[in-house]
């Protein structure tokens, strides 16, 4: 990079260079993020009538390609150049155009300085640095293969381990033995004394299950194949013991890393598990639209589902389920005595759909009743989880009558509660991330000690360097929410390097590289969420009574608005109000907008209609907005408000609704993770139209099976609208081949069939690379156990303290 600085320095463009900087001074703005630098770039380009192709051919207009910041610092400019996904460079240009590199400790202390926080002479901030602790493991090289954390330790791992036959057996062996299931000896037992046993006996056993029948029950030879020294979990039928020995017998023979993979994938190694989602009004019926009660709740609950029967299954085909060997999985969430209506305040509650799956709630301690009665904003349950995380780990050793064998965090408080879990029950670690909040707020870090009394950040963005350097993985939904796209930086990348200022310097602040990382998208409901086209399996007085209130139900206590016409193409969206979910954006699109108003009706479903119903700010400002954009431009015609908390079973209906009538579904938000209302409706078969920042970007691709927005950009998405509806009137097959393209492409890799799969089958190998490397991971949990005490508890106290005075 610093080669395209010169080469800028070295021809005419330096002036050009001098010339920018000088008007981005005149603005009087220091700080300049990307879209602020595109911008002001090309009214430069424009103002200088430079040629079309500046941006592209010249030096300059390359730099700034790659240019995520400038900083203005008297004479000086600071660029922040990355010149690829996971890498940053930083330079100083001075007045003379001489340029210097600038280190990251340079960067933070000149972002200090920028907002007056900087104080050499008081002596150092603390430093945090985790680069050290990721020595012990290899390292991702290419950026494309971030996120294949798996397939590349496999591989690595493959490759260091079987240079050693004898070690291999010898750790196989060891690992083999540990199995067990509620005292069940599992797969192999002591008859089979050391590695070179092993090696004998699998050909002895093939030799035996070989003789028999492939279909021949396990409980017909069990006794046979003890006495050689194997248990159950090979298989229920001779068939497939045969097949799991023939795995294992290659692996000792000739060893690679999709037979390990395979191998292990077969072993049952997971029966117990915890998901912990603290926050929010966790449960199944009447919750989602609440504030902090959406997605993640939704992707739980089906994450819960779709594990136990994937066990279920794994179990049955090792033959371990006549055995008395059932998965058990419990999701653990904060029990709310003053549940609103809803079932928050039971301890117990069995997850519809399963045999075996729990929400266990325990309470918030009585720090503070007029807190830990009632539901707590996310932001503010900071104090709570060390005590929390005390309590439950008791019910869940009750509950499992033992310890769990995967513990997985959801969002930054529960990864939080899943660390320290983990690290008193020593139990495998995952954390989902579902949305860091630090890239959703604009400077959140820079700015923290003005945020912190609204959102405490300090506490948040602490929880989430703790949690994701503990985890032993990560999951996350996209590929961009760990490094972003070319344009723009990650959400987890956005930890790597960040100052607090007064509080702390992270300059090293996770390893993007590490194989810890893993894209595992999540699915959708198939029972609940199908396509329109799907008649048969319908119920048709819930379509009846969803048609009356989407369209023509006159009832101020549900809905808000009159649709004039109710025949014209519908625009619909579903969402909480949250500032972010932008469903005003929407509507502000729609009032600009005359064309759309005379061709589409407006329908958008969020949880609440009447201020007083809410008592979140934020919710109140959306609301309050929304009904001063129908005001403002007299949508009370053409726009539909239903303030309605939907059953899960009416939430799908909803959309095959819609579809019903070619509608079309719109995702406006200025910024989502990933998206399951995305999902939701494109197999329901709705042609969508969903924000491009953030997930949707991944999960559609623009103009075969959906369309990319850009919600801030109000007459392009009215354009892109008006032009689908266009052709859709054009062309009577338009609408249906992108909705039959939406449908296929959620079937194909939007599943949680394909979600669980992946999951077990990373948590065991995770599980495996653990115990055969014996990875030593203390010091950085020594480290992080340091943050937690010294930083984030005092917070944490201080925060409680104020509540009490609340
Ligand atoms: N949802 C709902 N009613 C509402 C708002 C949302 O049932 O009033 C559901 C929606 O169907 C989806 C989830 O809540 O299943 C929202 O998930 P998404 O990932 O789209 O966004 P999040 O709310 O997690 O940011
Ligand atoms: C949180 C979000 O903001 C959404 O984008 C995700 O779809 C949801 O969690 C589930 O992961």
């Amino acid at each position: 990079m610093s080669d395209l600085i010169q080469s800028v320095l070295k021809c005419d463009e330096k002036i050009d260079l001098r010339h920018f900087a000088s008007e981005l001074r005149i603005t009087g703005q220091q700080y300049f993020l990307r879209n602020d630098i595109v911008r002001a770039f090309s009214d430069y380009c424009t103002n200088q009538e430079k040629p079309s192709d500046f941006y592209q051919s010249s030096y300059l207009g390359k730099l700034i390609l790659y240019t995520q910041e400038i900083i203005l610092e008297n004479e000086s400019l600071c660029m922040i150049i990355r010149p690829k996904i996971a890498s940053q460079e930083i330079f100083r240009i001075l007045e003379d155009l001489t340029v210097e590199p600038m280190t990251v400790q340079e960067l933070l202390d000149l972002r200090d300085r920028l907002v007056n926080h900087h104080h050499p002479h008081d002596g150092d901030v603390l430093e945090l640095d985790f680069a050290p602790f990721y020595d012990y493991s290899p390292t991702i090289r290419d950026p494309k293969n971030i996120g294949k954390g798996v397939q590349f330790l496999n591989r690595y791992l493959s490759s260091k381990l079987f240079q050693d036959q004898q070690q291999t057996l010898e750790l196989l062996y060891e690992f083999l033995s540990l199995h067990q299931y509620n005292g069940l000896q599992l797969l192999i037992n002591q008859r089979i004394k050391n590695r070179r046993e092993l090696s004998q006996k699998v050909k002895e056993a093939l030799s035996f299950v070989g003789d028999r029948p492939p279909e021949e029950p396990f409980e017909n030879f069990r006794f046979d194949l003890q006495i050689l020294g194997f248990e159950p979990g090979w298989g229920n039928t001779a068939g497939r013991v045969r097949d799991t020995l023939e795995i294992l017998d290659e692996l000792i023979d000739s060893p690679n890393d999709a037979v390990l993979e395979s191998f292990i994938s077969r072993i049952p190694m997971i029966f117990r598990i915890v998901l912990v989602s603290v926050h929010g009004w966790f449960g199944q019926e009447g919750v989602l639209g609440r504030p902090d009660t959406g997605g993640q709740v939704v992707y739980v609950l089906d994450q819960a589902r779709s594990l136990e029967k994937q066990l279920q299954e794994e179990f049955n085909l090792a033959g371990l389920d006549t055995l008395g060997v059932y998965p058990k999985v419990i999701v653990l969430s904060r029990l709310i005595p003053n549940a609103d209506g809803t079932r928050c305040n039971e301890r117990l509650e069995k997850i519809h759909g399963t045999d075996n799956g729990w929400i266990l709630r325990v309470p918030f301690r009585e720090q503070n009743p007029n807190m830990t009665q009632n539901w707590i904003s996310r932001f503010e349950i900071w104090p709570y989880l060390e005590t929390y995380a005390i309590d439950a780990e008791k019910e869940l050793l009750a509950e499992f009558q033992g310890k769990p064998d995967l513990i997985v965090g959801n969002y930054s408080d529960g990864n939080l509660v899943a660390f320290l879990l983990a690290r008193r029950l020593k139990v495998t670690q995952c954390n989902i991330a579902h949305a860091l909040e630090k890239s959703k707020y604009l400077f959140s870090n820079l700015y923290w000690q003005d945020l912190d009394s609204q959102y405490h950040f300090s506490l948040q963005f602490t929880a989430d360097l703790i949690a994701m350097n503990a985890a032993n993985f990560i999951v996350s939904s996209t590929y961009q929410e760990i490094v972003g796209t070319p344009d723009s930086v990650g959400q987890y990348e956005s930890y790597a390097c960040f100052t607090m200022p007064d509080l702390y310097h992270v300059v090293n602040g996770i390893e993007l590289f590490s194989p810890k990382f893993n894209v595992v998208p999540p699915g959708v409901n198939e029972a609940v969420y199908f396509p329109y086209t799907r008649t048969e399996e319908r119920i048709p007085s819930n379509r009846e009574r969803l048609e009356e209130l989407l369209f023509t139900l006159d009832d101020p206590a549900q809905v808000f608005g009159k649709l004039e016409d109710p025949n014209k193409q519908i625009l619909f969206s579903v969402a909480r109000l949250d500032r972010i979910k932008n469903l005003t954006g929407l509507a502000e699109c729609f009032g600009r907008s005359p064309e759309l108003q005379e061709r589409c009706n407006l329908i958008l479903v969020a949880g609440k209609l009447r201020t007083e119903e809410s008592t979140d700010t934020e919710e109140i400002s959306e609301m309050q907005k929304l009904y001063g954009i129908i005001e403002q431009y007299n949508l009370y015609n053409k726009i539909r408000w239903l303030g309605v908390r939907l059953s899960k079973s009416d939430s799908g209906e909803l959309y095959r609704v819609i579809g019903d009538h070619k509608g079309i579904f719109v995702q406006p938000a200025l910024f989502e993770a990933f998206g399951l209302t995305i999902l939701e409706a494109m197999v329901s078969g709705l042609p969508t139209f969903a924000t491009q920042f953030g997930g949707p970007l991944e999960i559609i691709q623009d103009k075969v099976n959906g369309f990319y927005i850009n919600p801030t950009n109000l007459e392009e998405t009215a354009e892109k609208l008006l032009d689908f509806v266009t052709k859709h009137e054009q062309n009577p097959h338009y609408w249906d081949e992108i909705s039959q393209r939406a449908i296929e492409r959620v079937y194909t890799t939007y599943t949680w069939k394909i979600h669980t799969t992946r999951l077990l089958s990373l948590s065991k190998i995770y599980g495996f690379w653990n115990y055969t490397s014996k990875e030593n991971r203390e010091d950085m949990l020594r480290y992080l156990e340091a943050l937690f005490y010294l930083v984030y508890k005092p917070r944490a106290q201080a925060l409680l303290a104020e509540h009490r005075d609340r």
